[in-house]
């Protein structure tokens, strides 16, 4: 028999940034994210003699193998199972050459394909919990559209929920890629550094704070709210990692937050978003994303590709003998 599963990569409009436990990935509050239709992970797994990890048709086997496999391992300990080998081959559909991160994506179809191969009957909040035990932001793909990524005080508390599967909201995301770079700080070591801001007390209130708002405007169908407390959201996480000594964003980031701005001024609905590198994400309606787009190539001279996404599923795994 072998497992498939798919899962699509998701974007925090409240971001997760700190850990309470770093082992159990505890966050130190909730985040918000959109579960996005144009970048998924598709991965194939099967019992096998040896451990073996192929990725995009690459046989690995340093860094990124040593993570599969440990985190497989998690997972048997987690579902109470004996040591067993697998061979996985995984595809990501993220561009990943353009500097997209793919971990949320991978770990949640890594989990479903998992659960599937061992015949496991597993609620959604089960696979959410064991998904993040491998990347965080991966317990928010196992459902689709808006999700909440509650914190909880210990594992089996910690586990995302769906806010809207199908919102009717006309939300798209224009990513703005200005290139691969290597990652100074990763998102562990930034989380780790973050934690001993003084502004980090702040920060999860303000989380809080966020994700309550946000699903008030989801549930009001308010693009423009929502946006509001995404931008504001991402600029507070940035400015966090300041404060802690290191930043994510480039010249090309901060021109993005005034791109931004200047389309508000102009009377369209765009905001920002940036994760932990220095890509750019707007946030806007459907009808307007021709338009961002033409300002934002303009607005760099050629220099930035574009990726667009809108809402999209949640985690679908199946078994082929
Ligand atoms: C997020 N990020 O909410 C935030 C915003 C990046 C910026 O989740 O350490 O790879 O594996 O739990 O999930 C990136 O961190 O972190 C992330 P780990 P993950 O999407």
């Amino acid at each position: 028999m072998t497992s498939f599963a798919l899962a699509h990569t998701n974007l925090a409009l409240v971001k997760y940034w700190g850990k309470e436990d770093e082992k159990l990935r505890l966050p130190s509050a909730p985040s918000l994210s959109l579960t996005l239709d144009a970048f998924y992970t598709k991965t194939k797994l099967s019992l096998s003699k040896e451990d073996r990890f192929v990725l995009d048709g690459k046989e690995e086997k340093g860094k990124e193998a040593q993570r599969v496999f440990s985190y497989l391992s998690t997972l048997l300990s987690f579902f109470a199972l004996p040591p067993s080998h697998f061979f996985v081959d995984s595809q990501n559909f993220v561009p990943k050459s353009a500097g997209f991160a793919s971990s949320a994506s991978a770990f949640c179809a890594l989990a479903a394909a998992f659960a599937k191969e061992m015949k496991l009957t597993v609620s959604k909040r089960e696979l959410s919990i064991a998904s993040r035990l491998g990347s965080g932001s991966a317990a928010r793909s196992v459902f689709g559209g808006f999700v909440l990524w509650k914190e909880g005080r210990e594992s089996g508390e910690s586990f995302a929920v769906p806010i809207e599967e199908k919102s009717s909201m006309p939300i798209c995301i224009l990513y703005l890629s200005f290139g691969a770079e290597k990652k100074k700080v990763s998102s562990t070591e930034g989380m780790r550094l973050s934690k001993s801001s003084p502004f980090f007390t702040s920060w999860r209130q303000e989380c809080r704070k966020a994700c309550k708002e946000a699903q008030k405007a989801i549930e009001d169908n308010s693009f423009e709210r929502l946006g509001q407390i995404s931008e504001k959201n991402a600029c507070q996480m940035h400015a966090l990692t300041l404060s802690s000594g290191f930043s994510y964003l480039s010249p090309h980031s901060l021109r993005a937050l005034d791109l931004a701005k200047e389309i508000r001024e102009e009377g369209v609905g765009c905001y920002w978003s940036c994760d932990a590198g220095s890509n750019a994400a707007l946030l806007c309606r459907k009808e307007d994303l021709n338009f961002i787009q033409k300002r934002a190539e303009k607005a760099f001279s050629g220099a930035v590709s574009c990726f667009c996404a809108s809402a999209g599923p949640g985690v679908e795994a199946w078994s082929e003998d």
